[in-house]
């Protein structure tokens, strides 16, 4: 059930309805559904982020793109259909999204790709796992993700646990910062590590509370076109081992570099090693994360709602 803006872009009704009526709604990404954590998890942990969404309040806004139409909400059946390893969908980022419609393509949307979307939709509150950034070994391979350049261009707060653990965390947050890009610790002051807490890097801003994230937010994009980073660490007690951590990044990027991967097969491949390596532990803890990320997500689109 859609109410379709344009035969290429379509919100569905849920979504439509709360948008028209200024209540608070919060967009999730089907990337790392589809290519990010592993079956039966991803839908899992789908169906969770929603539940956690409508639990603090606002409407969730799943986003994708099924044969050419892009999807701002969907529903339990059409996202199952998008991560049918039978159907392989694409990898979506903001400027793949052109060639979908007119293609007829399906796939998963980035956070590049979904904040895109949402935007485009009237939506301004997104959550993630852990935002993409600036690779390691990127003053010869240039590979930065196109995440930090969407922020750039567009005026949507994304709640994620930092950047993944297997990036240049330094090299991504000077990045933010020449980009004009906010970023605020959620009741932190340490840049969170992804499958850890602390990346070991500090952050000058730091929100107590969702209504602060809102206040701030809403005052800095009277001025910027920019998106707003609020960083939620992992729960301390649910974080991975450190060791355990380390050997199994540089197990990961090993493999990454063996296989070969390149573009936007990088990710993917150093995530599907790191579950390998761990015996599934990452993908219990990018569940835990990503669920936490969407109820902060919410409360933070509530005070939005509120303030509007
Ligand atoms: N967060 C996760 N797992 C993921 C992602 C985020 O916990 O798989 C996805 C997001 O869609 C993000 C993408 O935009 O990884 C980054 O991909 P790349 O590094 O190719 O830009
Ligand atoms: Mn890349």
């Amino acid at each position: 059930m859609t109410a379709p803006l344009s035969p290429h872009f379509t919100l569905h009704d849920e979504v439509a309805t709360a948008l028209g009526e200024g209540r608070a709604v919060v967009a999730l990404e089907t990337t790392i559904v589809v290519h990010g954590l592993p079956a039966p998890q991803n839908l899992e942990v789908a169906a969770a982020c929603e539940a956690a969404v409508r639990a603090a309040g606002a409407v969730p806004a799943t986003i994708g793109v099924v044969n050419g139409v892009v999807r701002v909400g969907m529903d339990a059946a059409t996202l199952a259909g998008l991560a049918d390893p039978g159907r392989p969908s694409a990898k979506l980022s903001a400027r793949d999204l052109g060639f979908a419609v007119a293609t007829g393509t399906s796939g998963a949307t980035t956070v590049a790709g979904t904040i895109a979307a949402a935007h485009h939709a009237g939506i301004a509150v997104m959550a993630t796992g852990g935002l993409g950034g600036v690779h390691r070994g990127a003053a010869a391979t240039y590979d930065e993700s196109a995440d930090l350049t969407a922020l750039a261009r567009v005026a949507v707060l994304v709640v994620a646990s930092g950047v993944k653990s297997i990036l240049d965390i330094g090299a991504t947050l000077e990045r933010l910062d020449s980009l004009g890009v906010p970023v605020a610790g959620y009741r932190t002051d340490r840049f969170p590590g992804f499958y850890r807490a602390d990346s070991g890097f500090a952050l000058d801003w730091r929100l107590e509370s969702a209504a602060l994230a809102a206040a701030a937010f809403a005052a800095h994009r009277r001025w910027s076109p920019t998106g707003f980073v609020v960083a939620n660490p992992v729960a301390p007690e649910r974080e991975l081992d450190a060791t355990v951590h380390d050997d199994a990044l540089a197990q990961a990027l090993a493999h990454a570099a063996v296989v070969g991967a390149t573009g936007k097969d990088v990710t993917p491949v150093v995530l599907a090693e790191f579950a390998r390596v761990t015996g599934g532990a990452s993908v219990r803890v990018n569940s835990d994360l990503v669920v936490a990320n969407a109820a902060v997500a919410a409360q933070i689109a509530v005070a939005l709602a509120a303030l509007a």
